[in-house]
């Protein structure tokens, strides 16, 4: 008979998302990634359509590459400062997903991304830290001052803050430069009670290495990405999809 309904259903589709101990008053450090914005139209750099397959890290990322051919490098930051400021280009499901955490988690977010777009800041969120540096903005390589920009830097410029012309570079963490406020995140990582990284390739350090730490701090760790990163398996839990869909499942 058709009375009696089956008591086993059909599990959804996907995994199940991992659920923690995690005591509301223990600190979470998030690191975020190209991936977290790829769904806002916004190139990841590895990936097959990625950044790096179209121009070579050491032509337009290194010091070097700067000082051999400035205004390519400008060209290059001009192009994506532009790119940012496309009325299309807006924060998504996930960046609004972390924002709405920071304003709810008793025991503090802080977020630490990679990515020098503005669209966790766009969304909301407050607690957060630049590590690779801010594309709008440009810092004077003769008087030190950071300054907003939203538009192309020209060559032999000068300098708003000292006049000094030819002096702005992209505020931004080149390879081979010491990343931002390296102590801040050290300090986060020994003391919170969870690690998440999102939409991160874990190619690049030391950002690749905030997952051992956090670990060797006691911490919880999961990785949210597309599909699982070569260091997948230095998480406890992993969850896999788009940014859009796998974010605001574990918020909520
Ligand atoms: C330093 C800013 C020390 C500019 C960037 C240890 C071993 C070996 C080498 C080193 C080491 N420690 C340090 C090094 C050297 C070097 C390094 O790591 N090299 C690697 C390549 C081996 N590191 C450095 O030079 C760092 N500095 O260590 O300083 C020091 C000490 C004393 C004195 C001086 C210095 C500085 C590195 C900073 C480089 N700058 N960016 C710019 O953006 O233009 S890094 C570059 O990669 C990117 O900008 C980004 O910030 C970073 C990370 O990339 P990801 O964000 O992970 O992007 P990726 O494309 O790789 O991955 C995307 C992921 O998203 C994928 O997994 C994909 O599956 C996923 N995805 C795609 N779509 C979605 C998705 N996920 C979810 N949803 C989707 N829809």
């Amino acid at each position: 008979s058709m009375a009696t309904s089956p008591d086993v259903r059909p599990q959804s589709a996907g995994a199940p998302m991992p659920t923690f101990d995690l005591s509301p008053r223990q600190p979470i450090v998030i690191l975020t990634g190209a991936g977290i914005s790829r769904e806002s139209g916004l190139h990841t750099f590895r990936d097959a359509d990625g950044i790096w397959a179209r121009v070579r890290i050491e032509d337009v990322a290194t010091p070097e590459g700067f000082e051999r051919d400035p205004e390519r490098v400008q060209g290059f930051y001009n192009a994506r400062r532009r790119g940012l400021l496309e009325p299309e280009v807006q924060p998504n499901a996930a960046h609004h997903a972390l924002a709405r955490l920071e304003a709810a988690w008793p025991g503090g977010v802080l977020l630490v991304t990679q990515n020098i777009d503005d669209l966790h800041e766009r969304a909301g969120s407050r607690n957060l830290i630049h590590m690779h540096g801010e594309l709008m903005k440009v810092r004077c390589t003769a008087c030190g001052s950071v300054t907003r920009r939203d538009h192309d830097v020209v060559t032999g410029e000068p300098c708003p803050a000292c006049g000094s012309a030819g002096s702005l570079r992209p505020h931004v963490v080149w390879f081979g430069e010491m990343p931002l406020e390296m102590e801040r995140i050290q300090a986060a990582l020994e003391g919170c009670g969870l690690f998440v990284s999102i939409g991160t390739s874990g190619n690049v350090y030391p950002a690749a290495g905030f997952v051992a730490e956090a670990r060797a701090a006691g911490a919880m760790t999961l990785e949210l990405n597309l599909e699982p990163s070569h260091g997948a398996r230095l998480f406890a839990e992993g969850a896999y999809g788009p940014a859009t869909s796998v974010v605001p499942a574990w918020v909520e």
